[in-house]
């Protein structure tokens, strides 16, 4: 990571995003759904849009200067991701095409070679439906179990819960580093030592987590970090499979295609190296490129010192939006990050939703991907407030604002 920083200065930060400078139904935009998507600095979008002016072609197939200029950039975007996540190895970076697939690659390369009848799978109660679907889809190939870490009523999941769960009979431990509903931290370390005292990997989906605080995949030991580039202020279509290189090796394709092959005949295929084994196909070759400059605008900040200061405005938030009648906050485990879910007793989340857009405010209401969440509350669904590193304590005072409108019109 680069160590000269530029000063944090939020509202100067918010100057970075051409969408933030306009007016919605009127009013200054408040985006509050940063965990959906996050927006995207000039640097990211001129850096795409020069790709394409400039140096665009496909990537490792040329031997022409346009060809070998992708190429290079591509492979110094993956240096970049590796050096973010402190990968020992570019090669441990695979492009996917986002959080979703990278998880998909494991359960279908990994998951198929390693897991048995009776083997077990665990992940948690607090998943998105890409950390839950692509372990049922290999429950039902393979004929495992798939077990479910239980979440307390205030959004916490433990160590001891996850203790209560796996067994040596666990090869896989899938969990979310962050709660994209919730905001809960997972202790991913400790989740991570007892996965492998029991002889299980661990994969992380890492698409909430890496966005608001430093990620170092050897210090936390994980077998696999998947995350995607669009809520980390690069383009959508584009994410990173981590996986150690000694594990990588042993796996076979999740997809075949041009690209990912030494020799084919139609009697016997046999593989390339790492990374290309894992990217069958043209892969998104600007999206690779401007997620590595999302990756150099993030560093120009410093990811501690943008993790603190949504802390500061999540802290401030939350105490502005318990004080509000009938509001209540959904996920309140200590050490949260970033995420805000709340409901009203006075209206749908959809209601709150809709309402306060016309103030300028956005904020998602669904049951945000997590539909077994949303059961264990007993909710059909939620409104959610996420944050970025462009928000402010303003445009919480904006949020505060705008729900106690909501209340005045549904009293
Ligand atoms: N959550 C949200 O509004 P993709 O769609 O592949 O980029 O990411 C999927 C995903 C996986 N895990 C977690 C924890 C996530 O939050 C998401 C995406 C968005 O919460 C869109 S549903």
């Amino acid at each position: 990571m680069k160590d000269s920083k530029k000063t944090f200065d939020p509202n100067q930060v918010q100057e970075d995003f051409p969408i933030l400078n306009q007016s919605v139904r009127g009013k200054r935009l408040v985006y509050l759904d940063s965990a959906g998507s996050a927006q995207k600095p000039a640097q990211v979008i001129n850096a795409v849009s020069e790709v394409y002016e400039q140096e665009y072609a496909n990537v490792h197939r040329g031997l022409h200067y346009l060809s070998e200029q992708a190429s290079s950039r591509y492979e110094n975007a993956r240096s970049k991701v590796a050096s973010f996540i402190n990968a020992e190895k570019d090669h441990e970076v695979i492009f996917t095409k986002g959080t979703t697939e990278a998880i998909n690659l494991v359960a279908n390369s990994y998951g198929r070679d390693n897991v048995k009848p009776g083997d077990e799978i665990v992940i948690t109660h607090a998943e998105h439906h890409s950390n839950i679907i692509p372990w049922q889809l290999l429950r039902d190939q393979v004929g495992c179990e798939l077990k479910v870490v239980p979440v307390d009523d205030d959004g916490g999941i433990t160590i001891e819960d996850f203790k209560r769960v796996v067994t040596d009979r666990t090869k896989i431990v899938a969990f979310c580093h962050v709660s994209n509903v919730l905001g809960t931290v997972l202790p991913v370390k400790e989740i991570n030592s007892l996965a492998h005292a029991h002889g299980a990997i661990t994969v992380i989906d890492g698409a909430q987590g890496i966005v608001h605080m430093p990620i170092d995949v050897q210090d936390l030991d994980v077998d696999f970090y998947a995350f995607g580039g669009h809520k980390l202020y690069g383009p959508s279509g584009i994410g990173v499979l981590y996986g150690k290189e000694k594990i990588l090796e042993l796996m076979s394709p999740y997809q075949g295609g041009g690209g990912m092959i030494n020799t084919v005949s139609f009697e016997k295929t046999t593989w390339a190296d790492l990374p290309d084994k894992f990217e069958a196909g043209t892969p998104p070759i600007a999206q690779a490129i401007g997620l590595g400059e999302a990756i150099d605008y993030i560093n120009s900040y410093g990811i501690k010192v943008i993790g603190d200061h949504e802390l500061d405005v999540l802290n401030y938030a939350m105490q502005k939006l318990a004080s509000i009648e009938g509001l209540k906050l959904i996920g309140t485990a200590p050490g949260k990050v970033s995420v805000i879910s709340f409901t009203m007793d006075c209206a749908h989340p959809h209601d709150i939703a809709t309402i306060i857009d016309q103030n300028g405010v956005a904020v998602r209401a669904g049951h945000h991907c997590a539909q077994p969440l949303m059961e264990r509350f007993d909710l059909p669904s939620t409104a959610r407030a996420s944050l970025g590193l462009y928000n402010t304590r303003e445009d919480i005072d904006l949020l505060a604002e705008s729900l106690e409108k909501v209340q005045e019109i549904f009293k």
